[in-house]
């Protein structure tokens, strides 16, 4: 059962009916100013940081589940009245559409002869979003309409926000001025900012206070103000500042208006002093030309169109023509715009990371460039130099850091110990796209202590050395708080039955080692290796570490029919055929086999086998199995899941493409393409029923086999499944893949194509490339026959023929 359809032409996804099973949720904005907006216009936005300068309020886990956002109400002179997007009024409306596109979104509707839609959109290079409300009579007579917005404004903080009422309740400040209101409560701090709330139109009233606004004990689906028609002028001193308009349009017959509004985030230059000092008002200066430009229509459509240019310019660094309708959607559409969102937001915002509780993520954000990194490379340069200052000088990393600050999150704290080798994946990953060395030399301080500057290259070897100066009784790294698997807690113990287990205090002491992050490290110490020796750097050294630790997994972490997954606080085995539970996990299978582990020997066509027979499924692969069926204080947190979720045996989507990448490895096209269907969300719209997320965007689990809701997904959009199903299905599977010696061209199609074209950026170069089947293999570039499949460098802004017949 579907309920929308894809519209490929105009990059949208038109969501037919508002009730979809979850809230089907779009991202405004591109750079610094942001928001998530759901199908009914619920959502919140914020500046930077979805914690700290978090713009309006949202109530996450509500009832209804999206409640509050971006809210405009419609009132006809008998007292009628309901909200255009549906939700809060949730009237019954004459028809309904909601259209999800780049960065954009526009939700319109028909009710009593008033058609309404409204265009929502943070213009390039603003820090501000636009709200363009275009409403159209097509009644046979005049017809004179009250419009009221809603929002509600969120005191900076959100954390502070949703507890501290003892302190906000008394905060909140705003003003009015020329028709603008003005949120300017300060968090705990006097600094030049504010946000702001703007209409188009002249106004007939405002409110400011929330309760005046909705009225004692009412919500949004009848406010007071617009049940009676007309606003209170209310100015909030504390409790909850908010923010309304009131306009009234006449429309004749047939009759279109727009009305635009604005909502903002602003703050003044330190030095901007134009206010005399201990001005209670907002300085305005500097902010009302920006206001004003963005409330004229032409404006907003030149902006608009300028936004559409911009997709079109970042989409066009790869676009491809395969003989799969799936395929092509998401590598030329969805895909490429998941990777932009999940490289902005890291983990912090969507409908299940609730802003407060994630910054930057070490190894999230090093991963998430591998999806983004060809798109803007220069703002993946930026983030690599950002997340590299926040490693430790042990070579360690803070898990995690606030974007705002740059800092890394001490709550959180350090200690899983696949972070390092992160960022060797992703610094690769930049150089093989761009070319651009130079960032090897950038000086980079450890936890941003000026002083302890290094270049990055020596971050990376720190990196090396960080796992090599951690290995346990096996040889094999030791795992820490965790690994790539967050839940997979093996210095969890206790001597004492029923005691409270402990991971941070003594993973450090811990002696528990993973076979994943073996496998990892063999990957990161070649792709370190490949880059010293392109820098005329020694190798050698990091080409016999790689080469030692796949014996180590050879000999430890080889089961005999697939790799094992670790080894606990205790030593004992972890994912064998001799465990009762938990017999096979799937990332060793896929990390091994990307760093060239059993390769040649063989052993990864064994371990792929292993995974297709006890892992598959129709909606993707497991995790592992047998999922826990009890808590394992050994084990830690996964085992805390019920079986079928999560990290406990559900699918955990970011994994599958590993398996993708391993079956291309070893040559087998089929396998390959046919697990990147299985989870392609384009592929399973027709299940929306049962995957009950958007079928736009990956998630980042569906349920497992063992779950009662087998095939239903969660947690969509902030997941590292974008950036490594882009990798799996362009670099692999297509296998149009960046080398630090230039672009490769190495295919893996399945055996049913007869081919496909594409349209690659690379290095300022444009590639036109034809795979095709015949006769004998051969790659002509520019018509002229090369070896091997890389192909030259061409310089940049020159156009490249390429033809490769498999
Ligand atoms: C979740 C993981 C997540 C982790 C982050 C766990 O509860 O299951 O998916 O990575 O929290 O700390
Ligand atoms: O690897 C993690 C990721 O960092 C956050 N989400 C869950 C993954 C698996 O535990």
């Amino acid at each position: 059962m579907r309920f929308g359809h894809f519209d490929d032409d105009r990059r949208e996804y038109v969501i037919h009916r508002p009730d979809t099973p979850l809230p089907w949720i779009n991202y405004l904005g591109t750079e610094a100013y942001f928001g998530i907006i759901s199908n009914t216009a619920g959502g919140y936005s914020f500046y930077r940081d979805a914690r700290l300068r978090r713009l309006t309020r949202y109530r996450y886990n509500n009832a209804p589940f999206d409640l509050g956002g971006r809210y405009l109400y419609l009132r006809t002179a008998d007292g009628e009245f309901w909200s255009p997007t549906w939700q809060p009024t949730q009237t019954e409306l004459d028809d309904y559409e909601c259209r999800h596109g780049l960065s954009y979104t526009r939700i319109g509707s028909r009710y009593r002869g008033i058609r309404a839609e409204t265009l929502y959109f943070v213009p390039l290079g603003e820090t501000l979003e636009v709200w363009r409300l275009k409403l159209t009579n097509e009644q046979q007579s005049a017809v004179e309409l009250s419009v009221f917005s809603s929002i509600e404004f969120c005191l900076w903080d959100a954390q502070d926000d949703a507890t501290n009422f003892q302190r906000n309740f008394s905060t909140g400040q705003v003003e009015v001025a020329d028709g603008v209101i003005y949120h300017k409560t300060e968090y705990r701090e006097r600094r030049d900012h504010f946000a702001y709330f703007a209409c188009s139109e002249p106004l007939e009233g405002f409110d400011t206070a929330r309760e005046s606004f909705l009225g004692p004990y009412r919500s949004w689906d009848r406010p007071v103000v617009v049940q009676q028609g007309e606003s209170t002028g209310s100015i909030a001193h504390g409790w909850q500042p908010h923010g309304s308009h009131h306009v009234k349009v006449t429309l004749q017959p047939g009759e279109t208006r727009e009305i635009g509004f604005v909502l903002g985030y602003w703050e003044n230059p330190r030095d901007a002093k134009f206010d005399p000092p201990g001005s209670q008002t907002v300085d305005k200066r500097l902010v009302r030309p920006v206001i004003e430009r963005w409330l004229r229509q032409e404006c907003v459509d030149e902006g608009f169109a300028a936004l559409g240019r911009r997709w079109d310019e970042l989409l066009g660094g790869l676009q491809v023509d395969t003989p799969d309708g799936d395929t092509n959607r998401m590598v030329n559409i969805w895909n490429a715009y998941q990777n932009m969102v999940t490289f902005n937001m890291s983990r912090s915002t969507s409908f299940y990371e609730s802003g407060i509780g994630r910054g930057m993520g070490f190894r999230d954000s090093n991963q998430d460039l591998l999806g983004f990194v060809h798109m803007i490379p220069e703002r993946a340069r930026e983030r690599i130099l950002d997340i590299a200052a926040t490693q430790l000088p042990t070579g360690g990393a803070y898990h995690q850091y606030q974007p705002l600050t740059k800092r890394g999150n001490n709550d959180i704290g350090s200690g899983f110990n696949d972070d390092p080798l992160w960022l060797i994946l992703g610094v690769a990953a930049y150089i093989k796209e761009s070319g651009d060395w130079s960032i090897l030399e950038e000086p980079v301080p450890y936890d941003n202590q000026p002083g302890s500057e290094e270049s990055l290259y020596g971050h990376l070897q720190r990196s090396l050395r960080y796992t090599l100066e951690r290995l346990g009784p096996h040889g094999l790294p030791l795992i820490g708080r965790a690994d790539w698997n967050d839940c997979l807690n093996l210095n969890c113990f206790s001597d004492t039955p029923g005691e409270a287990f402990q991971t941070t205090e003594n993973a450090s002491g811990g002696v528990a080692e993973s076979v994943f992050i073996a496998g990892q490290f063999v990957l990161a110490a070649r792709e370190l290796a490949g880059i010293a020796l392109c820098l005329g750097r020694p190798a050698q050294e990091y080409l016999d570490a790689a080469e030692k630790m796949a014996g180590t997994i050879a000999e430890h972490g080889w089961d005999g029919a697939w790799f094992r997954r670790a080894y606990d606080f205790r030593g004992n085995v972890i994912g064998s055929a001799s465990n009762d539970e938990g017999q096979i996990f799937i990332e060793p299978q896929g990390m091994c086999v990307m760093g060239g582990v059993g390769v040649e020997d063989g052993t990864a066509v064994t371990a792929l086998a292993s995974v297709r027979e006890r892992l598959a499924t129709p909606h993707g692969i497991i995790l592992q199995q047998p999922a826990y069926s009890s808590y394992r204080l050994e084990l830690g947190e996964i085992s805390s899941y019920p079986p079928g979720y999560k990290e406990n045996g559900g699918i955990f989507c970011h994994t599958n493409p590993w398996l993708m990448i391993a079956e291309a490895i070893v040559g087998n096209g089929d396998g390959a393409f046919d697990y990147y269907k299985r989870i392609n969300p384009s592929a399973r719209e027709a299940l929306s029923e049962v995957h009950r997320c958007e079928p736009y965007v990956y998630a980042q689990m569906i349920a497992g086999r063992d779950a009662p809701t087998h095939g239903e997904a969660k947690n969509s959009w902030l997941t590292g499944t974008a950036a490594w199903n882009y990798a799996a299905i362009t670099q692999w599977i297509l296998g149009i893949r960046p080398e630090l010696e230039g672009l490769r061209l190495a295919p893996v199609l399945p055996s049913g194509w007869p081919g496909f074209t594409a349209v690659r950026r690379f290095r300022g170069a444009t590639y036109h490339i034809t795979v095709e089947r015949g006769g004998s293999r051969s790659l002509l570039v520019d018509g002229a026959p090369i070896d091997g499949d890389v192909l030259p460098a061409a310089p940049a802004g020159t156009e490249v023929t390429v033809t490769l017949t498999l």
